[in-house]
């Protein structure tokens, strides 16, 4: 029997829904929850996710700026653009959008944003909060995969959850968040990566498998048990003649296949990619509101 299709877009829509009414509150309050969006750089893939983040948060009445910067942008001015917005009370959320040019130190960058801001929760700070189990601003990704596992019905509690992939963005925060002794997560997390001697011979023995890789249909049919549950996190841009940008989106699991193997599947575009920009709603709130932890 094929997958059941994961919806991202309406699990989103119901985040969206949520934290528009907590916003509705906070402006009648007199809070006026602001997003600053950096960009460094034309990346087609950037301008198009910063644009959805910005237009997310202005429909549910989160107030939004994006500063473009050039591709040839200095370290040095970059942090003064972001000393500047942590600065400024206007913004309760501050984002830096990756990757960044070769000139530029992302993990510098990453640092300079006040920890508070950290809407992205990328900063030292915020990961190492997360790994302690402390209140903290999640990682948007991360995050975002949590959210769609509890609301599709797959609690990750008790299962086995393999992670293909180790980056600071996803790979890395998931395995902290998914293993935490906390609701949304109590799993049992192995992380694969470019290290790993036959990665099937792991994605074969989870429940869940999580394709942060990176790479365009690395994650096969042969990988996947039948009956588990897979969430692509990838976003490839692929070469596609018949599209009007000469382009098409494509996740790092091979879709058509694994669907008809799996008992529930993510698909790109449509999947995690809007529960991303979900989350990062929902951080700009919890930071308007004084931070995670904090009593309103
Ligand atoms: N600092 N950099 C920072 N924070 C992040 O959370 C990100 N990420 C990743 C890249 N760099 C970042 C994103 O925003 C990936 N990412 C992201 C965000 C949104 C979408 C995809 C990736 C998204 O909206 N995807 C849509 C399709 C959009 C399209 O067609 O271009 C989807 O349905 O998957």
């Amino acid at each position: 029997m094929p997958a059941t299709i994961i919806d991202g877009n309406a699990v989103a829509q119901q985040i969206r829904d949520e934290v528009r009414r907590e916003i509705d509150v906070l402006r009648a309050r007199g809070i006026d929850p602001g997003l600053a969006v950096v960009l460094v750089g034309d990346n087609p893939g950037s301008v198009s996710y910063v644009r959805g983040k910005t237009r997310d948060a202005e429909e549910i009445g989160i107030r939004s700026t994006t500063i473009r910067l050039p591709e040839r942008t200095t370290q040095e001015e970059l942090l003064h653009v972001v000393g500047g917005l942590n600065a400024d009370p206007k913004w309760h959320g501050v984002l830096v959008q990756l990757p960044l040019p070769p000139q530029i130190s992302e993990s510098t960058v990453i640092a300079a944003v006040s920890p508070g801001k950290d809407v992205d929760g990328l900063t030292p700070v915020n990961v190492g909060r997360l790994f302690r189990g402390e209140p903290a601003l999640i990682s948007c990704t991360p995050h975002g995969v949590q959210e769609l596992l509890m609301r599709s019905g797959n609690d990750p509690a008790g299962k086995h959850v393999v992670i293909c992939g180790r980056s600071n963005l996803v790979g890395k925060p998931l395995a902290g968040l998914l293993m935490q002794k906390a609701p949304g997560g109590n799993a049992t997390v192995t992380i694969c990566h470019t290290g790993t001697r036959d990665i099937g011979a792991f994605t074969r023995r989870a429940d869940i498998v999580v394709a942060a890789i990176g790479r365009p249909q690395a994650v096969t049919a042969d990988m996947v048990r039948a009956g588990s549950v897979v969430i692509d996190v990838g976003v490839n841009r692929i070469p596609d003649a018949t599209k009007k940008s000469g382009a098409r989106l494509v996740g790092d699991v091979d879709f058509d296949a694994v669907a008809q193997k799996a008992g529930a599947i993510t698909p790109v575009p449509g999947g995690v990619g809007p529960l991303t920009r979900a989350m990062l709603l929902a951080n700009t709130l919890i930071a308007a509101k004084g931070g995670p932890g904090s009593v309103d």
